[in-house]
């Protein structure tokens, strides 16, 4: 029977074009397949069919406006109507997963339930000096004991949770519990223990910590300039073996591996581990800090430098707290999407505390609680100290830090105390010591572990007599031994192991430790410990003798390495235990198979004449990316990621289409779900729809642009932006990015000083080009027309994902209107395209005098229209250069320049900008809608007179016209100063600028735009 397939909902759009017919009378088509492409004056997008059939007959034609309710086609139904648009929640899924969950949380009860069988003798103490009736709050409290021992914590929990919830039903003033009292989550009988060999981790510790110190030590004797850091790895040791002994799984042809973010700072103990596993020589460690000689150790994480060993650079604090919630999320994705298997594999992240102030640390944490992320776990080393000095002398900071992450939704394990502690906790039976360590601040902590037992006991213990009594028989010595627990592995075992089979919510474990652990007087605990990089002879002994290191005073005085036999228990023990993890941490390998570029064809559309019809080359991007969507090879590797910008760039046919990633999939039938780009969140979605979060977005693009190395599958990352919230907001992110050696693309839309008219100072980017070419592997265009943008693109494609390049691209886009030419037929014009600039027209009607005309972006109009003035009014030739890439120009223009002063007596090469220009005739004159420093970068690679023009200055909102008369980019400008130009190279009387510039009502006294 035949049917009717009419215009859907399209939102508040009416008479949208008609621009592509994707389907012909006599196809056999399914519901779902696009039928047509329309196109407002934003965006694009396909309209799919909703009957399956053949095609009888086409009711429009390519050009025809249509409207809601059109007829589109008619077709002989094969099967029954689907029910319109497809249904926005996957229902069946969603009760999957309901059910899943459920399941989840059952398990999670009996666990717990075990858990707390085993924890009988929990212990509730609390003193309050305000308490007006003791002995009532006695009988409380023992009824909550009794609770606890009869029925178990759980029951406890939901009796307190009753009670609280009648309190605030009566009115009572609610207590606010952000934090847990200051003493260990997991209590000594709920701590799983490891099976590891005590005695020889120990032993492995202690020489991973010496030779950490060592090559630390050794490189500043030789080069003091060096630099290093020793006090950051001698707090952490613990927490980086037990999980380099028993958790941290690597990549082999089994399995992806765990993905491990090493704080920054602790790198030397990462190489002294190497060291013992044989992976790297003695040579190597001699060779830390001294990289410019291939081979030598960098001094931090750095993929770029050391390529087959870091996969992730975190030294910049706060970057890799953030990149690690995003990489677990893009796990999840990957899975979620169906592109890799659920292995179980985590990301751990390791942090200082210190590091938690930067706003990046803490930035994410709700989006790691929301997306459920129980494959991320952080380790938050609180050695109480920053570079300065504490990093809370007058609070605490695991307290804090504890109270942040639970209120994100995280599951939150402290590790305090070590196992030392554990009876002194348990004979509390006052609640005193709880009361101290409570009361007590970091700052106090800290100056404790710089003193010794005697001031410990005077200065915490001696607060009250019932704690005073509480170490009465122990010696000044036991009590210097009472530990922390992050240097405690059995304490660390258990949390790690709880972590691990966490569900449902990311965990963060919060370690006490003492920073400079085992340095002694110079660098234990102290203020200065930090910068600690040198330690005299009598340091080396203590630190050898602290930790039982075998060497001799003479070794120690050389400042030996120590490596036992490769025979040895520590060095078989060490690998045997890699081996059952899978091989060694970290590594950077990939094994991802290229992406087949699209065929040429695909942007074809793209290389005609758009006609009458005007279009920015913002939406000429989404019009390429519907395209790519259809390329089997291209469209799964897609990963769109928009920061609450999809309508501003047109985007928003997208949600519809590949849908908008939601781990949950969609709860709710969204309020536009009659309109053809409802609003589709999906678990299988392919946009990344970060909300408005610059940092988030970038951090994600990052963990696509390396998923080639981290999940062994190449991905194609295209992040959207205003231009002006890209480089400039997340410039370290960037850095970082090019460091992880990134591949993808990065869109700046919306770009340009005076082409984003309305937006005003904060918003109209005059530099992001500039901050990209700070980026060595970063590649940059400013395509004005949209063939420009499909050559330019396909390369990227080509070179990044197919032949696996380690660059980036960045790529402006616009969002001013304007009918975009055929792609001229000169054969040189794509290798122009691409290595900067090509002659895009010329006017050669007087052959008296001539000037060129350099320009890029929206600007290149401008002087197009300038050159078609300067011709009919002046009588002046020129020729005009689109200029794609000043940056790319200036990157050939170095390299050549570099070989000719290498090469004096060689033939001498001649760049790519005075290959094009260097046989031309007049002064050359370049513009673009950035600062002038951006065109400036060509000038030393030309023999020729060069002047510039650009937007140097402020933005402001008005309209394009006025802005570009502002900025003295607009053609009438153009003209004065070309004419100008000519004038002062003595090819013209200086009359015809005079007049110019008086014709054009050019105010000379006007200031400079960088002074307004
Ligand atoms: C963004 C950034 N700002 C400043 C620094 C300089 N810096 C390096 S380490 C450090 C102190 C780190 O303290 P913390 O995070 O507590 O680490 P730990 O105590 O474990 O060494 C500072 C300020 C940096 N690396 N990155
Ligand atoms: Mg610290």
């Amino acid at each position: 029977m035949s049917e009717k397939l009419l215009v859907p909902d399209i939102g508040e759009f009416e008479k949208v074009e008609v621009i592509e017919l994707l389907v012909k009378p006599g196809d056999q088509i399914n519901v779902n397949d696009p039928v047509v492409t329309i196109e407002s004056d934003k965006s694009s997008v396909e309209i799919p069919s909703i009957i399956s059939g053949k095609i009888e007959s086409l009711n429009v034609k390519v050009g025809d406006k249509v409207s809601k309710g059109d007829l589109l086609l008619s077709i002989i139904s094969s099967k029954e109507r689907s029910l319109g648009k497809s249904i926005p929640a996957d229902t069946e899924s969603i009760i999957k997963q309901a059910e899943l969950v459920l399941k989840n949380e059952k398990k999670q009860e009996t666990t717990q339930q075990e858990s707390t069988k085993e924890n009988k003798k929990t212990i509730i103490q609390v003193t309050s000096k305000n308490d007006i009736d003791p002995l009532e709050t006695q009988d409380w409290l023992e009824s909550l004991s009794a609770v606890v021992e009869k029925d178990g914590n759980q029951r406890a929990h939901f009796l307190i949770k009753e009670l609280i919830n009648k309190a605030y039903r009566e009115g009572a003033n609610i207590p606010y519990t952000q934090h847990t009292p200051y003493i260990n989550t997991i209590p000594p009988e709920a701590e799983v223990k490891s099976n590891g060999d005590q005695n020889i981790e120990r032993r492995i510790r202690s020489l991973i910590r010496w030779n950490a110190a060592a090559m630390v030590v050794r490189a500043n004797k030789k080069f003091p300039e060096l630099g290093g850091h020793i006090g950051t790895f001698a707090s952490a040791a613990t927490l980086y073996d037990v999980g380099m002994n028993h958790f941290w799984r690597a990549k082999n042809n089994k399995f992806g591996g765990d993905l491990v973010y090493f704080q920054g700072h602790s790198a030397p103990g990462v190489y002294a581990r190497a060291f013992l596993e044989g992976r790297l020589n003695e040579k190597q460690l001699d060779s830390f800090r001294q990289e410019v000689k291939p081979g030598g150790l960098s001094s931090y994480p750095h993929p770029w430098l050391m390529p087959k060993f870091w996969q992730f650079p975190t030294v910049s604090m706060g970057l890799g707290p953030m990149l690690a919630i995003y990489q677990a999320r893009y796990m999840k994705y990957l899975i979620n999407r169906g592109l890799i298997k659920d292995e179980g594999r985590k990301v751990w992240a390791f942090l200082g505390d210190g590091e938690m102030d930067e706003p990046e640390s803490l930035g994410a944490i709700g989006l790691a609680a929301r997306e459920k992320l129980d494959n991320l776990i952080f380790v938050v080393n609180c050695n109480l100290q920053r570079l300065d000095g504490p990093v809370r002398g007058n609070g605490k900071i695991i307290q804090e830090l504890e109270g942040s992450f639970r209120g994100a939704g995280w599951n939150v394990i402290k590790v305090i105390w070590g196992s030392y502690w554990d009876s002194l906790i348990a004979n509390d039976k006052t609640g005193h010591l709880v009361k101290v360590m409570n009361e007590t601040v970091d700052g106090e902590y800290q100056a404790m572990k710089a003193r010794d037992g005697t001031y410990v006991r005077e200065k915490f213990f001696g607060k009250y007599p019932e704690t005073q009594e509480l170490v009465s028989s122990l010696s000044d010595k036991d009590i210097w031994r009472l530990n922390r627990g992050g240097h405690d592995p059995h304490k660390v075992y258990a949390a790690y192991d709880k972590a691990s089979k966490n569900q449902g919510s990311p965990t963060v474990i919060i370690a006490k430790t003492i920073k400079g652990y085992g340095m002694g007087k110079t660098g234990e605990s102290v203020n200065t410990t930090h910068q600690t990089k040198k330690l005299d002879v009598d340091d080396l002994m203590y630190y050898r003798d602290r930790f039982d290191v075998p060497l001799t005073d003479e070794q120690v005085k050389n400042i030996e390495y120590f490596k036992p036999d490769e025979k040895s228990p520590e060095i078989k023990y060490i690998k045997e235990k890699r081996m059952k993890l899978g091989g060694f941490l970290p590594e950077r390998t990939t094994y991802s198979k290229p992406i087949k570029a699209p065929a040429k064809d695909i942007f074809g559309f793209m290389k005609v004449s758009t006609g009458e019809k005007e279009m920015s080359t913002t939406m000429a991007l989404v019009r390429m990316f519907t395209n790519l969507l259809r390329d089997k090879n291209v469209s799964p590797r897609l990963v769109p990621i928009i920061p609450d910008e999809a309508r501003t760039f047109g985007m928003e046919g997208f949600f519809q289409k590949i849908g908008i990633y939601a781990h949950e999939g969609q709860k709710y039938e969204p309020e536009d779900s009659a309109q053809l780009s409802s609003y589709r969140e999906e678990k299988t979605g392919q946009v990344l729809e970060e909300g408005i979060n610059e940092a988030g977005a970038m951090s994600s693009w990052i963990a696509a642009a390396t998923s080639y190395t981290n999940h062994d599958i190449e991905m194609i990352p295209i992040y959207i932006f205003y231009s002006m919230f890209g480089f400039q907001r997340i410039g370290d992110l960037a850095w970082a990015g090019g460091d992880s050696q990134a591949r993808g693309f990065l869109i700046g839309a919306t770009a340009g000083r005076t082409t984003l008219a309305g937006e005003g100072l904060q918003h109209q980017d005059g530099h992001s080009h500039l901050i990209a070419s700070t980026i060595p592997n970063c590649v940059s265009y400013d395509p004005t027309f949209h063939y420009e943008l499909a050559v330019i693109f396909r390369e990227g494609l080509r070179r990044m994902h197919e032949k696996n390049e380690n660059i980036f691209y960045y790529i402006t886009t616009m969002n001013e209107n304007y009918s975009h030419p055929s792609i001229p037929k000169d054969k040189s014009c794509e290798e122009g395209i691409l290595k900067g600039m090509y002659k895009i027209k010329e006017f050669n009607k007087f052959k008296k005098t001539k000037i060129q005309l350099l320009g890029s972006g929206t600007i290149l109009r401008e002087m197009m229209a300038a050159a078609e003035i300067l011709q009919n009014d002046y009588q002046i030739d020129s020729e005009i250069w689109s200029v794609t890439s000043f940056n790319e120009l200036r990157k050939d223009g170095m390299d050549v320049e570099r070989y000719n002063l290498l090469n004096p007596d060689k033939e001498q090469k001649i760049s790519f900008v005075e290959k094009c220009l260097g046989k031309t005739e007049g002064p050359i004159m370049a513009a673009s809608d950035y600062m002038r420093m951006n065109s400036d970068q060509i000038r030393p690679y030309t023999n020729k007179s060069f002047y510039s023009l650009g937007t140097d200055g402020y933005g402001r909102s008005d309209t394009r016209k006025n802005l570009r008369k502002f900025f003295e980019v607009d053609k009438e400008h153009i003209v004065a100063y070309g004419l100008s130009v000519l004038a002062k190279e003595q090819l013209i009387a200086s009359k015809y600028a005079k007049e110019a510039i008086k014709k054009y009502n050019i105010d000379g006294s006007k200031p400079m735009p960088t002074k307004l």
